[in-house]
């Protein structure tokens, strides 16, 4: 593996530290090559958002802070991109609230599974689901890898933290019965866009984020926690996310036209 360091004073150096990581999860096993790619397409999204957390996925996060507080049995499902870029946030997180943790994929494969849970546990999971044949029940209306699930994992829970995949899943998941919250940078995106709860973010800034205001909430009553969730709006948060990536480049381009 080539690794590159990057001067601290490169004006791109933390989207550049990202695609070391990146690296480096590709290179233990963790991350597959459309892994990298789904990657490249997060970093589009990112820059369109001036590569900062916006106040709506600022709202959007206090919310999924309070969802996962609130749940009987929530879970975090980890695929290659979240073990690699956020592993550490995942366990903490899931400490914090008293989530499982699952390890579900797309291009699922038994070496993968175990570099995961290998990675995680390093960060200090005691138990990570889903390995193997563990996944042994099949979700209704789910064609691919992804349908597997583990009996005690996402199959019994009432929440799922589905960051950062592809769109085949949570529809389903909705259907059955399920709160999702996402992590997607792609306001547009399938699974943004049928998720109960979208954190339009980049995972990096998003799961430390998240972590804290777990920590901030924890010891607010249910009732009001309940409140907050009941007052918020996915579609009105994604729309005005979608907005104001547009309004940046309306910004952008009349300034360059007035320049000219
Ligand atoms: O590890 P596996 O086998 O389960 O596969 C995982 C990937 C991510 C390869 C798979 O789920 C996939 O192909 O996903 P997609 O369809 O490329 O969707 C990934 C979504 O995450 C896209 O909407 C991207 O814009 C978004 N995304 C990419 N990087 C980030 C991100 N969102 C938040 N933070 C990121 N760093």
């Amino acid at each position: 593996m080539t690794k590159t360091k990057i001067p601290k004073t490169h004006p791109r150096a933390k989207s550049l530290q990202v695609r070391e990581k990146v690296n480096e999860g590709y290179s233990e096993g963790i991350m597959t090559e459309q892994g990298l790619i789904a990657h490249g397409r997060g970093e589009a999204f990112d820059y369109l958002l001036g590569e900062i957390t916006i106040s709506e996925a600022t709202v959007a996060i206090k919310v999924a802070a309070a969802t996962l507080l609130i749940s009987k049995n929530p879970i975090i499902s980890v695929n290659g991109n979240v073990a690699t870029l956020t592993p550490k946030e995942v366990v903490k997180l899931a400490k914090n609230v008293g989530a499982k943790i699952e390890v579900n994929l797309f291009h699922r494969t038994l070496e993968r599974e175990k570099a995961i849970m290998k990675k995680l546990k390093s960060f200090g999971a005691k138990n990570v689901l889903g390995i193997g044949k563990e996944a042994a029940f099949e979700m209704n209306g789910l064609e691919s890898s992804r349908r597997w699930m583990d009996p005690n994992g996402i199959m019994v829970s009432d929440t799922v933290l589905v960051p950062l995949e592809d769109g085949d899943r949570t529809a389903e998941l909705r259907k059955a019965g399920k709160t999702v919250i996402t992590i997607d940078l792609n306001p547009l995106s399938r699974t943004a866009q049928t998720a109960s709860l979208t954190i339009v973010d980049n995972i990096v800034r998003a799961m430390p984020l998240l972590l804290e205001e777990t920590k901030k909430l924890k010891n607010i009553e249910n009732d009001i926690l309940k409140d907050m969730i009941k007052r918020f709006d996915n579609k009105v948060n994604l729309g005005k996310s979608l907005s104001y990536i547009i309004k940046r480049l309306e910004k952008d381009s009349v300034i360059r036209v007035n320049a000219q």
